[in-house]
């Protein structure tokens, strides 16, 4: 429903109802929180909240800059003081255009002269508007508002008790704008009792809804009000007078005691602040729209092998050995960078002394002789969180695999090559999966069947580098947990570890075509350079 229909409703509907000041976005979403099904947009408030006076001195264009705010900050509908229309009806007529268009319900408007002032300040010394020129204004808002949402409600406001006049012009006043088209009266006083109120109701006999501010009689019953046909109470200050005097408090405490050790159990949590201010919606937001690289991401690089490139080797992890000016580990550290991966996880063990990178951390597998890489994937568990990369240590990829791998959201994605070259089957991952690649069907998600040494029958080839998300990051964990107890786990392989999980849990495959080799000789050493 459109708040200015909530808002007429309210006012139109049998019995009272109640709206709440608010003078900020901040305020209006508490107001809306505690229960309230309307907002009073206060002109001192939203004043007082700016530190100025409440004679005008904010333009109505930043109070209309506030509005929006609150107007953005809440589901209910806001009831603007607009004072005296800031103007003429001219001036009238624009505003309530511009409050349409930000979704505000209504405007209230008193019968006072521009600048006007606060009505508990000096009331009897301010001149009320000429009654006619005061009624063109609720026509010329009434005319203005037919097109652009009828629903919106206009008050017209009484100020005849304030400025100290008697019960008959109140009536007469509240007439003559209720003829012009108002939609309901508020009859404002500053006495402390409900004497004018009362005297007001004997003979207004519900000809308009009627509105009341009783902060200067706050002590008389709410129910008294009811009894009289009231429509709509305005507490209309009551927000920003708590939040000085707790603002106050607070920090007259910080100042005398030069700390805050008294104070941060008597005010709310920050946690507190973010909830308000909606930052569950934008993590959520941030997993939809964000891309890949703006989300968590960690890398494990498994590097603990010697290889056996004969005196290439002898010294030196195979993951050390130099393409073209960097190493295969130090491509891979500057690919993951780049895609914005801080944190890097390299699993040492052959020669673990030569691999000294500072900007990344690092497990070591001592036991890498006897072990394979699911052991080295056990040591560096700790790693696999939110979204991890894991990646064989001796294989050069090409930068856009790394994309490809983030920007897909299934929960444990592995990459393969689609192409399998025809040279012999030793020391290859084939794969299996429930389609074949076809690059018409590019798309199409694939799921792995399982992984063999053998090429017979294989779609593909896994090319040594998987993507988990904090969901498959779990699955991939939790059996690791379970095979860590087998008494032949050292001798497992992540191959092992896959085939299970696929068993179980979807392992969606990426194709590439080439573009990537892993090191295993010193002839595809030779062609990596190349
Ligand atoms: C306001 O809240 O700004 C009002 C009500 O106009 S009163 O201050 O009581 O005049
Ligand atoms: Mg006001």
């Amino acid at each position: 429903m459109k708040k200015s229909t909530m808002l007429r409703n309210m006012i139109n509907r049998k019995g009272l109802s109640f709206i709440m000041e608010a003078h900020n976005g901040l305020s209006a979403k508490i107001v809306e929180e505690a229960g309230f099904e309307g907002i009073w947009a206060s002109g001192l408030s939203i004043s007082a909240s700016l530190g100025v006076r409440d004679n005008n001195e904010a333009s109505w264009t930043q109070v209309l800059d506030v509005l929006e705010f609150m107007s953005d900050a809440s589901t209910i509908p806001i009831l603007l003081d607009g004072d005296t229309g800031y103007g003429n009806f001219n001036n009238m007529r624009r505003l309530i255009k511009k409050l349409i268009q930000r979704n505000i319900a209504g405007v209230c408007i008193e019968d006072k002269l521009f600048p006007k002032t606060n009505s508990f300040i000096d009331g009897e010394a301010q001149p009320l508007a000429d009654m006619e020129e005061f009624c063109g204004k609720i026509r010329a808002a009434k005319d203005e508002q037919a097109s652009l949402d009828p629903d919106f409600v206009v008050v017209a406001r009484i100020e005849a008790f304030i400025a100290g006049w008697g019960v008959d012009e109140a009536i007469r006043r509240a007439q003559a704008y209720a003829d012009a088209g108002a939609d309901a009266i508020l009859v404002h006083s500053k006495k402390s009792t409900d004497s004018d109120i009362v005297a007001f109701m004997e003979r207004w006999d519900n000809r308009k809804p009627i509105v009341i501010v009783p902060t200067k009689y706050y002590s008389v019953p709410t129910a008294k009000f009811e009894k009289l046909g009231i429509s709509l109470i305005i507490w209309a200050n009551h927000n920003l007078r708590s939040a000085i005097e707790a603002m106050k408090t607070t920090s007259e405490r910080i100042f005398k005691d030069r700390s805050l050790i008294n104070v941060e159990d008597k005010i709310v949590k920050v946690s507190e602040v973010f909830r308000l201010q909606g930052a569950d919606e934008l993590k959520e937001a941030e997993k939809k729209y964000l891309p890949a690289s703006g989300k968590k991401w960690n890398a494990i690089i498994l590097a603990a092998s010697q290889g056996s490139l004969g005196d290439l080797t002898k010294d030196t992890p195979k993951t050390m050995l130099q393409i073209n000016g960097n190493s295969i580990l130090g491509r891979q550290i500057s690919l993951f960078n780049s895609v914005g991966i801080k944190f890097i996880n390299v699993v040492r063990g052959f020669g673990k002394e030569k691999i000294t990178f500072t900007n990344v951390s690092y497990t070591d597998n001592d036991d890498y002789k006897n072990t394979k890489e699911l052991y080295s994937l056990w040591l560096a568990r700790e790693s696999i969180a939110n979204n991890t990369i894991i990646s064989f240590g001796d294989i050069v990829f090409k930068g856009y695999v790394l994309n490809e791998l983030m920007n897909d959201d299934a929960d444990i994605v592995i990459v393969a090559d689609a192409i399998i070259s025809k040279s012999d089957d030793k020391n290859r991952d084939f794969i299996v999966t429930d389609k074949k690649f076809k690059t018409d069907i590019f798309d199409e998600p694939t799921f792995l069947k399982r992984l063999s040494y053998d090429s017979k029958g294989a779609t593909g080839e896994f090319i040594g580098i998987l993507k988990t998300s904090a969901k498959g990051g779990k699955i991939l964990l939790d059996k690791m947990a379970e095979m860590s107890k087998r008494p032949n786990f050292k001798e497992l392989s992540i191959n092992d570890a896959l085939n299970e999980i696929t068993a179980k849990n979807p392992v969606k495959v990426k194709f590439i075509t080439g573009s990537w080799s892993d090191i295993d000789t010193i002839v595809d050493l030779q062609s990596a350079r190349e």
